[in-house]
Protein backbone atom coordinates (compact mmCIF):
# COMPACT_ATOMS: atom_id res chain seq x y z
CA UNK A 1 0.00 0.00 0.00
CA UNK A 2 1.23 3.84 -0.86
CA UNK A 3 0.61 6.67 1.46
CA UNK A 4 -1.35 9.14 0.02
CA UNK A 5 -3.85 11.72 1.60
CA UNK A 6 -7.24 10.08 2.73
CA UNK A 7 -10.19 10.97 0.09
CA UNK A 8 -12.92 12.21 1.95
CA UNK A 9 -16.26 10.64 2.97
CA UNK A 10 -17.98 13.80 1.29
CA UNK A 11 -15.68 13.45 -2.02
CA UNK A 12 -16.56 9.93 -2.70
CA UNK A 13 -20.56 10.64 -1.31
CA UNK A 14 -20.34 13.53 -3.80
CA UNK A 15 -19.48 11.86 -6.70
CA UNK A 16 -22.02 8.73 -5.84
CA UNK A 17 -24.53 11.35 -5.76
CA UNK A 18 -23.46 12.96 -8.81
CA UNK A 19 -23.03 9.70 -10.53
CA UNK A 20 -26.70 8.04 -9.45
CA UNK A 21 -28.88 11.47 -10.56
CA UNK A 22 -26.61 11.43 -14.34
CA UNK A 23 -28.00 7.72 -14.40
CA UNK A 24 -31.49 7.76 -12.99
CA UNK A 25 -34.37 7.17 -14.80
CA UNK A 26 -38.15 8.79 -14.12
CA UNK A 27 -40.46 6.11 -13.03
CA UNK A 28 -43.90 6.10 -11.98
CA UNK A 29 -45.10 4.50 -9.11
CA UNK A 30 -48.68 3.99 -8.72
CA UNK A 31 -50.53 5.89 -5.98
CA UNK A 32 -51.70 2.71 -4.28
CA UNK A 33 -48.58 1.43 -4.43
CA UNK A 34 -46.97 4.04 -3.09
CA UNK A 35 -49.60 3.82 -0.26
CA UNK A 36 -49.47 0.66 0.22
CA UNK A 37 -45.25 0.52 0.74
CA UNK A 38 -45.09 3.85 2.41
CA UNK A 39 -48.13 2.57 4.95
CA UNK A 40 -46.08 -0.41 5.88
CA UNK A 41 -42.77 0.96 5.98
CA UNK A 42 -43.74 3.93 8.43
CA UNK A 43 -45.85 1.26 10.25
CA UNK A 44 -42.83 -0.85 11.03
CA UNK A 45 -40.71 1.86 12.24
CA UNK A 46 -43.54 2.79 14.78
CA UNK A 47 -43.40 -0.41 16.11
CA UNK A 48 -39.08 -0.28 16.85
CA UNK A 49 -39.84 3.05 18.27
CA UNK A 50 -42.89 1.37 20.81
CA UNK A 51 -40.64 -1.36 21.64
CA UNK A 52 -37.44 0.06 22.37
CA UNK A 53 -39.38 3.67 23.53
CA UNK A 54 -37.56 5.35 21.47
CA UNK A 55 -36.40 8.70 23.42
CA UNK A 56 -36.89 12.43 22.41
CA UNK A 57 -33.16 13.10 22.78
CA UNK A 58 -32.55 9.75 20.51
CA UNK A 59 -35.13 11.03 18.13
CA UNK A 60 -33.27 14.56 17.68
CA UNK A 61 -30.06 12.39 16.97
CA UNK A 62 -31.95 10.44 14.09
CA UNK A 63 -33.08 13.62 12.57
CA UNK A 64 -29.44 15.51 12.84
CA UNK A 65 -27.99 12.60 11.36
CA UNK A 66 -30.19 11.78 8.44
CA UNK A 67 -29.49 15.46 7.81
CA UNK A 68 -25.95 14.82 7.48
CA UNK A 69 -26.16 11.83 5.31
CA UNK A 70 -27.66 14.10 2.92
CA UNK A 71 -25.39 17.19 3.20
CA UNK A 72 -22.24 14.41 2.82
CA UNK A 73 -24.00 13.06 -0.28
CA UNK A 74 -24.31 9.36 1.08
CA UNK A 75 -27.48 8.39 0.20
CA UNK A 76 -26.59 5.99 -2.46
CA UNK A 77 -24.43 4.37 -0.15
CA UNK A 78 -26.16 3.86 2.94
CA UNK A 79 -29.07 2.64 1.02
CA UNK A 80 -27.08 0.08 -1.07
CA UNK A 81 -25.16 -0.94 2.31
CA UNK A 82 -27.96 -1.62 4.38
CA UNK A 83 -30.92 -1.94 2.04
CA UNK A 84 -30.44 -3.14 -1.29
CA UNK A 85 -29.34 -6.30 -0.48
CA UNK A 86 -32.87 -7.31 0.31
CA UNK A 87 -33.99 -5.64 -3.23
CA UNK A 88 -31.94 -8.09 -5.26
CA UNK A 89 -32.96 -11.01 -3.05
CA UNK A 90 -36.70 -10.39 -3.99
CA UNK A 91 -35.75 -9.42 -7.41
CA UNK A 92 -33.85 -12.54 -8.30
CA UNK A 93 -35.70 -14.72 -6.43
CA UNK A 94 -36.95 -16.28 -9.91
CA UNK A 95 -33.70 -16.57 -11.30
CA UNK A 96 -32.27 -20.59 -11.85
CA UNK A 97 -28.64 -19.20 -13.50
CA UNK A 98 -25.61 -17.90 -11.78
CA UNK A 99 -25.98 -16.14 -8.17
CA UNK A 100 -25.78 -12.67 -8.42
CA UNK A 101 -25.51 -9.70 -5.55
CA UNK A 102 -26.02 -5.86 -4.71
CA UNK A 103 -24.67 -3.42 -7.27
CA UNK A 104 -23.55 -0.81 -4.96
CA UNK A 105 -23.11 2.41 -5.50
CA UNK A 106 -19.64 2.65 -7.66
CA UNK A 107 -20.71 1.14 -10.95
CA UNK A 108 -20.44 3.64 -14.21
CA UNK A 109 -21.50 3.07 -17.16
CA UNK A 110 -19.51 3.37 -20.61
CA UNK A 111 -16.37 1.98 -19.36
CA UNK A 112 -13.44 1.28 -21.82
CA UNK A 113 -14.53 -1.56 -24.06
CA UNK A 114 -12.06 -4.47 -24.49
CA UNK A 115 -11.28 -8.23 -26.45
CA UNK A 116 -12.19 -11.76 -25.18
CA UNK A 117 -8.72 -11.63 -23.97
CA UNK A 118 -7.30 -8.63 -21.93
CA UNK A 119 -5.70 -6.27 -19.26
CA UNK A 120 -8.04 -4.38 -17.67
CA UNK A 121 -7.58 -0.72 -17.80
CA UNK A 122 -4.72 -0.03 -14.95
CA UNK A 123 -1.38 2.28 -14.27
CA UNK A 124 1.92 1.39 -15.83
CA UNK A 125 2.98 0.70 -11.72
CA UNK A 126 -0.68 -0.43 -10.45
CA UNK A 127 0.41 -2.00 -7.16
CA UNK A 128 -1.32 -5.16 -5.98
CA UNK A 129 -1.49 -9.14 -6.61
CA UNK A 130 -1.69 -9.85 -10.70
CA UNK A 131 -4.94 -12.07 -11.24
CA UNK A 132 -6.02 -13.97 -14.20
CA UNK A 133 -9.81 -14.84 -14.06
CA UNK A 134 -10.81 -16.99 -17.48
CA UNK A 135 -14.45 -17.77 -17.79
CA UNK A 136 -17.25 -18.60 -20.26
CA UNK A 137 -20.89 -16.74 -20.30
CA UNK A 138 -23.88 -18.94 -20.81
CA UNK A 139 -27.48 -19.55 -20.92
CA UNK A 140 -28.96 -22.20 -18.78
CA UNK A 141 -28.61 -24.96 -21.44
CA UNK A 142 -25.17 -24.57 -21.57
CA UNK A 143 -25.19 -22.62 -24.68
CA UNK A 144 -22.38 -19.92 -24.94
CA UNK A 145 -23.07 -16.71 -25.78
CA UNK A 146 -21.26 -15.01 -28.19
CA UNK A 147 -22.72 -11.43 -28.35
CA UNK A 148 -21.96 -11.42 -24.07
CA UNK A 149 -20.63 -8.26 -22.53
CA UNK A 150 -18.69 -9.00 -18.69
CA UNK A 151 -18.32 -5.14 -17.23
CA UNK A 152 -16.48 -5.13 -14.70
CA UNK A 153 -14.91 -2.93 -11.59
CA UNK A 154 -13.15 -3.07 -8.57
CA UNK A 155 -11.49 -1.35 -5.94
CA UNK A 156 -6.68 -0.97 -6.63
CA UNK A 157 -4.49 -1.89 -3.88
CA UNK A 158 -5.24 1.00 -1.67
CA UNK A 159 -8.46 0.15 -1.34
CA UNK A 160 -10.15 3.20 -3.81
CA UNK A 161 -12.60 3.19 -7.31
CA UNK A 162 -11.09 5.29 -9.60
CA UNK A 163 -14.10 8.23 -9.92
CA UNK A 164 -14.73 8.26 -6.38
CA UNK A 165 -11.82 9.04 -4.35
CA UNK A 166 -11.82 12.35 -4.50
CA UNK A 167 -8.96 14.42 -5.31
CA UNK A 168 -6.63 11.60 -5.53
CA UNK A 169 -4.62 10.90 -8.86
CA UNK A 170 -6.68 7.84 -10.40
CA UNK A 171 -7.47 7.50 -14.10
CA UNK A 172 -10.55 7.85 -15.25
CA UNK A 173 -11.50 4.35 -16.00
CA UNK A 174 -8.55 2.62 -13.91
CA UNK A 175 -10.01 -1.14 -13.46
CA UNK A 176 -12.75 -0.73 -14.87
CA UNK A 177 -13.76 -2.02 -18.61
CA UNK A 178 -16.22 -3.70 -20.51
CA UNK A 179 -14.88 -7.16 -22.02
CA UNK A 180 -16.32 -8.67 -24.90
CA UNK A 181 -16.17 -12.62 -24.92
CA UNK A 182 -15.15 -14.46 -27.90
CA UNK A 183 -18.10 -16.60 -30.21
CA UNK A 184 -18.66 -19.18 -27.63
CA UNK A 185 -18.82 -16.57 -24.60
CA UNK A 186 -14.98 -17.01 -23.36
CA UNK A 187 -13.23 -14.75 -21.98
CA UNK A 188 -9.60 -14.10 -20.04
CA UNK A 189 -9.00 -10.83 -18.05
CA UNK A 190 -5.90 -9.47 -16.61
CA UNK A 191 -5.94 -7.64 -13.69
CA UNK A 192 -4.95 -7.79 -9.99
CA UNK A 193 -6.75 -8.81 -6.64
CA UNK A 194 -8.53 -6.04 -5.10
CA UNK A 195 -8.78 -5.52 -1.57
CA UNK A 196 -11.30 -5.05 1.58
CA UNK A 197 -13.22 -2.16 1.33
CA UNK A 198 -13.91 0.24 4.52
CA UNK A 199 -16.84 2.46 3.67
CA UNK A 200 -15.53 6.24 4.06
CA UNK A 201 -15.60 6.45 8.40
CA UNK A 202 -15.80 10.61 8.51
CA UNK A 203 -19.44 10.74 7.13
CA UNK A 204 -23.02 9.80 8.52
CA UNK A 205 -22.43 5.99 7.14
CA UNK A 206 -19.07 5.86 8.70
CA UNK A 207 -20.52 7.55 12.29
CA UNK A 208 -23.51 5.63 12.07
CA UNK A 209 -21.13 1.99 12.29
CA UNK A 210 -19.44 3.38 15.02
CA UNK A 211 -22.38 4.95 17.56
CA UNK A 212 -23.53 0.82 16.72
CA UNK A 213 -20.20 -1.00 17.32
CA UNK A 214 -20.62 -2.31 13.60
CA UNK A 215 -16.98 -3.15 11.70
CA UNK A 216 -17.46 -0.59 8.36
CA UNK A 217 -15.60 -3.07 6.13
CA UNK A 218 -16.59 -5.12 2.96
CA UNK A 219 -14.74 -8.29 2.08
CA UNK A 220 -12.44 -7.88 -0.89
CA UNK A 221 -14.71 -8.25 -3.92
CA UNK A 222 -14.99 -7.38 -7.87
CA UNK A 223 -17.72 -6.09 -9.68
CA UNK A 224 -19.65 -7.54 -12.76
CA UNK A 225 -22.48 -6.76 -14.54
CA UNK A 226 -22.88 -9.47 -17.00
CA UNK A 227 -24.94 -9.31 -20.12
CA UNK A 228 -26.47 -10.63 -23.38
CA UNK A 229 -29.22 -10.53 -25.59
CA UNK A 230 -32.35 -11.96 -24.72
CA UNK A 231 -30.99 -12.85 -21.21
CA UNK A 232 -31.72 -11.22 -17.98
CA UNK A 233 -28.29 -9.02 -17.12
CA UNK A 234 -26.65 -10.66 -13.83
CA UNK A 235 -25.19 -8.09 -11.21
CA UNK A 236 -23.06 -9.89 -9.12
CA UNK A 237 -19.71 -9.83 -6.89
CA UNK A 238 -16.76 -12.51 -6.61
CA UNK A 239 -14.69 -12.91 -3.25
CA UNK A 240 -11.76 -14.08 -2.08
CA UNK A 241 -12.04 -17.61 0.49
CA UNK A 242 -8.77 -16.31 2.06
CA UNK A 243 -10.52 -12.94 2.97
CA UNK A 244 -11.49 -12.18 6.81
CA UNK A 245 -14.33 -10.03 6.29
CA UNK A 246 -16.83 -12.75 4.95
CA UNK A 247 -18.55 -13.58 7.34
CA UNK A 248 -18.78 -9.83 8.54
CA UNK A 249 -19.82 -8.00 5.88
CA UNK A 250 -21.26 -4.69 6.66
CA UNK A 251 -23.47 -4.63 3.04
CA UNK A 252 -24.84 -8.18 3.95
CA UNK A 253 -23.72 -9.01 -0.01
CA UNK A 254 -21.98 -12.32 0.01
CA UNK A 255 -23.28 -15.43 -1.15
CA UNK A 256 -21.31 -18.97 -0.88
CA UNK A 257 -21.88 -19.55 -4.57
CA UNK A 258 -19.75 -16.12 -5.25
CA UNK A 259 -16.47 -17.23 -3.39
CA UNK A 260 -13.75 -17.68 -5.22
CA UNK A 261 -10.31 -19.92 -4.34
CA UNK A 262 -7.87 -19.06 -7.20
CA UNK A 263 -4.57 -21.08 -7.75
CA UNK A 264 -1.28 -19.93 -7.34
CA UNK A 265 0.75 -19.97 -10.01
CA UNK A 266 4.28 -18.13 -9.11
CA UNK A 267 3.83 -14.46 -8.39
CA UNK A 268 -0.21 -14.59 -10.19
CA UNK A 269 -3.42 -15.81 -8.71
CA UNK A 270 -5.28 -17.89 -11.38
CA UNK A 271 -9.02 -18.58 -11.20
CA UNK A 272 -11.85 -19.88 -13.31
CA UNK A 273 -15.89 -18.80 -13.33
CA UNK A 274 -18.36 -18.11 -16.05
CA UNK A 275 -21.68 -17.18 -15.21
CA UNK A 276 -25.48 -18.99 -16.56
CA UNK A 277 -27.70 -16.14 -17.60
CA UNK A 278 -31.60 -16.71 -17.11
CA UNK A 279 -33.37 -15.78 -20.20
CA UNK A 280 -35.04 -12.91 -20.44
C1 LIG B 1 -18.69 -0.80 -2.18
O1 LIG B 1 -17.52 -1.01 -2.81
C2 LIG B 1 -19.70 -1.63 -2.45
O2 LIG B 1 -19.48 -2.59 -3.34
C3 LIG B 1 -20.92 -1.49 -1.82
C4 LIG B 1 -22.02 -2.41 -2.11
C5 LIG B 1 -21.11 -0.49 -0.91
C6 LIG B 1 -20.10 0.37 -0.63
C7 LIG B 1 -18.89 0.21 -1.26
FE1 LIG C 1 -17.55 -2.43 -4.23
Amino acid sequence: MSTHAEPKASDSGASATETFMRQQRSSTVSTDRVSAIASDALAALHEVIRKHEVTYDEYDGLKGWLIQVGKDGEWPLWLDVFIEHVIEEVNTAHRHGSKGTILGPYYVPGAPELPATATLPMRDDEPGTPLVWRGQVKSLNGEGLADSVVDLWQNDDDGYYSQFAGELDIPKWNLRGRIHPDDEGNFEIHTIRPQPYTIPTDGATGAMCRAAGWSPYRPAHLHVRVSAPGHETLIAQLYFSDDQYLDNDIAAAVKPELILDPDRDGDRLVVERGFELDPA
